[in-house]
């Protein structure tokens, strides 16, 4: 491993590996998937699918192998529905998916956009065909959520990210039941000034558990004259208590490079939503959208990312849960 940078994500060969032209429909752009492994190894990525009005929808993509062959659902597999929930007037965005061996449910997180903003809202699905609407869940402005798969004591916790007068950071909230959320905490904080997560970050795939705490990929948005730089940075946080962050990198450890991340709808993004982990319980597949255009696929070991983050990794102070400090 090169010890100056981190090199902890390795591109596939064949990237991009799903674009709009893959698409069994008319459609713009697909990217940000959310991505799980179903029982019988099949990788699924509920992916977010723009059309030609801009608004978004989610579709499912199933293969054997999680690289190619993708059967993708020949319409819209979860479409907004602004009747009953009008909190989904102008799409549905980002979706993240959780099982939860309690409910023996996947639990899919996604962004929908309301007249007043992005919220977060929840589904439950069994199958990815049928799907149990929670609402709405975390108010505008609100995204970038993952329910974490057990409960932490008697409740579920909820990792998002509402935007404040004082920036961007990521909350962890708690619930007995899903549908009443509150102990809101700060989790991790944006940093300020030059840094490469100065001010808005917010999570990426949901949290991996390992013997060694949650392990975090979020991604911190840069503000340069030429526009917004999205790259990828590590944390750790404890397993009992997650708002606790044990170790966070200082640097960046994956960023926009390649042509197909660098060019797109929206230029220098890539967008992580979900990981498949390998039958070895140690590589891990992140997919991710690719300046807002594509979805690509780059693999990595927990092993070397946890060994990464001791090495080079900042120890965090406890979080008080209380945003004055840091101000
Ligand atoms: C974020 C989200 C993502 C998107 C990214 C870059 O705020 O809206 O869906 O990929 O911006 O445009």
């Amino acid at each position: 491993m090169n010890n100056r940078h981190a090199d902890l994500f390795h591109r596939h060969a064949s990237n991009p590996i799903l674009t709009a032209a893959h698409w069994p429909y008319p459609v713009n752009s697909v990217f940000n998937p959310g991505a799980t492994q179903l029982p019988d190894g099949t990788t699924l990525l509920l992916c977010r699918v723009e059309d030609r009005r801009g608004h978004s929808h989610l579709c499912a993509a199933r293969s054997a192998n999680g690289l190619d062959d993708w059967r993708i659902d020949p319409e819209p597999t979860f479409s907004p529905d602004p009747e009953n929930f009008p909190e989904e007037i102008w799409g549905i965005e980002d979706p993240r998916i959780t099982y939860i061996p309690e409910l023996k449910k996947y639990a899919v997180t996604y962004t929908a956009y309301t007249r007043g903003g992005p919220g977060v809202s929840l589904a439950l699905t069994e199958d990815f065909r049928r799907f149990e609407r929670l609402g709405m869940v975390m108010p505008p402005e609100d995204k970038d959520a993952a329910l974490l798969p057990r409960r932490i004591g008697e409740h579920w916790a909820l990792i998002h990210r509402p935007v404040g007068a004082f920036g961007a950071h990521m909350w962890i909230s708690y619930s007995p039941d899903l549908k009443h959320w509150g102990t809101h905490r700060l989790m991790l904080e944006a940093r300020r000034g030059a840094w490469w997560d100065a001010n808005k970050i917010g999570l990426s795939s949901p949290p991996i558990e390992t013997s060694r705490g949650w392990l975090v990929i979020y991604h911190g948005v840069r503000q340069t004259a030429a526009g917004c730089l999205y790259r990828l940075g590590i944390a750790l946080f404890d397993l009992e208590n997650p708002e606790r962050c044990l170790k966070r990198s200082s640097e960046w450890v994956f960023g926009p490079e390649y042509p197909y991340e660098r060019r797109g709808d929206v230029d220098n993004v890539v967008f992580p939503c979900g990981y498949t982990l390998a039958s070895d319980g140690d590589t891990i597949n992140l997919y991710y959208g690719a300046a807002d255009t594509s979805i690509a696929l780059a693999t990595g070991s927990v092993r070397e990312i946890l060994d990464w983050l001791d090495k080079h990794g900042s120890d965090e102070m406890p979080s008080s849960g209380s945003i004055k400090d840091f101000f």
